[in-house]
């Protein structure tokens, strides 16, 4: 551990530690103590200094910072290899850079600004900073190629795990996996598969959540149609705290597809889906398919009443006949 964490560390143990006894625990100049705790001040922290008794810490910032996020970290792999920005391209490019490297299972990218953060069919992913979650996790799963879009179906259930404490009955997922809160598009997936005919080399697993971002952080003609946590509770989050739970939610949930298939989770996606029962059109590459959603299949395809029958989809994107106001899931706690 580093000297500023473990300076950290030592003031969150004792509401104030005198300079002396963190420069002896430590084994460093008073003088060096000073240093650091300027540095960490300047990263965000708020540590008073009380006169003759010592420092004190009142305030963490809500960053994300690796040491935010390791102290609610609750997974064995998910975070457990951590990468923070405060600005890149794009965190699935790094993540995608670190699985050629060979970086574990778990490992996540995240940063703070995205300036090429991407969509699904190169489409673009509005990344203000310092507000939002911008996550990218490498999967290394043991599934075939043709079952990699189960993963971005199971992803989203964890995000909406995640985020239904903070909304109580109000998270959906809209087939594949949007997550509307409201009726609202709060978050997005993208998977990126690095793959054999046969086997699936790695998986880049890319997750956007609009947490904290206040309506001006989007384009005018995105804003009826989006949201963010804070934009719809009035409640900001605690972004580490956020970026730690989501790793617990995915690697609980990623596992038990892994092991069992979309099928051990399928009754929960369908617990916060707003399509079941809805009239939608499906744009599938080009080919259009209308009817009344019927639900999930086991393995993940959406099931149309059409007009020429019943039809499974694997893919595809989603408009709601009578427009997305009102939405609702079934979904009440947490779903957990
Ligand atoms: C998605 O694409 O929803 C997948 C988004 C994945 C973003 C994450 S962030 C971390 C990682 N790194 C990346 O570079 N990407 C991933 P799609 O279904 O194609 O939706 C994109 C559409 O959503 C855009 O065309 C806009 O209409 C809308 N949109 C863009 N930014 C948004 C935002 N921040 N919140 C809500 N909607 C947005």
């Amino acid at each position: 551990m580093e000297t500023a964490d473990r300076i950290l560390s030592l003031l969150r143990r004792e509401p104030v530690v005198s300079g002396e006894a963190l420069s002896a625990t430590l084994g460093v100049s008073r003088a060096a103590v000073w240093k650091h705790v300027e540095a960490l001040r300047a990263a965000g922290y708020v540590i008073e200094a009380r006169r003759a008794r010592g420092y004190a810490l009142t305030g963490s910032p809500n960053r994300l910072l690796p040491a935010e996020i390791a102290r609610h970290l609750t997974t064995e792999r998910f975070g457990r290899r951590l990468e923070c920005f405060e600005t890149i391209d794009s965190t699935n490019v790094q993540a995608a850079r670190l699985a050629r490297d060979d970086a574990p299972e778990g490992t996540l990218v995240l940063a703070e600004r995205q300036t090429h953060g991407r969509g699904r069919l190169g489409r673009t992913w509005v990344s203000p900073a310092r507000v939002n979650l911008y996550a990218s996790f490498v999967l290394r799963p043991r599934l075939s190629p043709a079952d990699a879009p189960q993963l971005a179906l199971a992803a989203a259930v964890a995000v909406a795990r995640a985020l239904a404490p903070l909304a109580p009955g109000r998270v959906a997922i809209k087939w594949p996996n949007d997550c509307l809160l409201d009726g609202r598009k709060v978050a997005g997936i993208l998977t990126e598969m690095d793959a054999e005919v046969d086997r699936i080399r790695a998986v880049v697993l890319g997750i956007g959540v609009n947490l904290n971002a206040p309506a001006r952080a989007f384009p005018v003609d995105l804003r009826p149609t989006t949201t963010s946590v804070l934009l719809a509770t009035g409640t900001p989050v605690d972004r580490p705290r956020f970026a730690a739970g989501l790793c617990a939610t995915l690697e609980a949930v990623y596992d038990r597809v892994v092991r069992d298939g979309f099928a051990v989770v399928a009754p929960e996606w369908e617990t916060y889906s707003c399509l079941t029962g809805r009239r939608v059109t499906i744009d599938c590459s080009g080919r259009r398919s209308e009817g009344t959603v019927r639900g999930i299949d086991p393995t993940g395809r959406l099931v149309l009443d059409g007009t020429a029958g019943e039809e499974r989809i694997m893919a595809g994107d989603v408009s709601i006949v009578n427009g997305y106001q009102g939405l609702g899931t079934q979904a009440k706690g947490s779903g957990t």
